[in-house]
């Protein structure tokens, strides 16, 4: 059966620095990462295994294809999986500003400009209740872009959403150098976001 395996980073742990630290790197990746990897090995087994080999996206889409007994911790661990291998790619030391290529004119479509959408997605971000993920999707009925918040490790592919960037606002993100201070971890957050891999992301799926 299919076992997966945490994600290796694209970078070292102190290659975030100054924004995202070294130690919440490291234990984001190494602890909690793997939390999730393992929950979502164990949660398949117990299911027999049933539903592979298939991507966990698909699965994710899928739920109610899923064993009841296992759906809520697949939701949640294998949600936790994809979530932050997302997250690890979608950051990097030396990215660019701003997105270009097809994202950046669906952005102004959207959201009027760039600035306009940073605005809004800080804005969601810091608004969400408890732990959860704020994001930025593709919503392939409609073939647009939306920004939608989801809770705990809720993941946009439950919702038949496909994720294009996403930004964890768990406090086990932030919390060893920015506290109870969330909208300083956002604003620091856009620092890092490799833009490159995110709009090569969006032209492939809305093609
Ligand atoms: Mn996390």
């Amino acid at each position: 059966m299919v076992r997966y395996l945490l994600p290796r980073l694209p970078y070292d742990y102190d290659e975030l620095e100054p924004f995202i630290d070294t130690q919440t790197m490291e234990i984001h990746h190494q602890k909690h990462h793997q939390t999730y990897v393992d929950g979502l090995n164990k949660s398949l087994e117990q299911i027999g295994g049933e539903s592979h080999p298939k991507y966990i996206s698909t699965i994710l889409s899928d739920l109610q294809s899923i064993p009841e007994s296992a759906r809520s911790s697949i939701n949640f661990f294998g949600g936790g999986f994809e979530n932050h291998k997302l997250l690890w790619e979608t950051m990097s030391p030396n990215g660019d500003k701003n997105p270009g290529g097809k994202l950046a004119d669906a952005i102004d479509v959207y959201f009027n400009s760039f600035e306009s959408f940073k605005d809004e997605f800080t804005n969601n971000s810091i608004s969400i209740q408890g732990s959860g993920w704020c994001w930025l999707v593709f919503n392939q009925s409609y073939n647009k872009i939306e920004i939608i918040t989801t809770s705990n490790q809720d993941s946009p592919w439950t919702l038949r959403k496909i994720p294009i960037l996403g930004l964890d606002v768990w406090e086990h993100a932030y919390y060893l150098k920015y506290q109870n201070k969330r909208d300083e971890y956002v604003k620091a957050w856009w620092n890092v976001i490799n833009w490159d891999f995110i709009q090569n992301r969006f032209a492939e799926l809305s093609q």
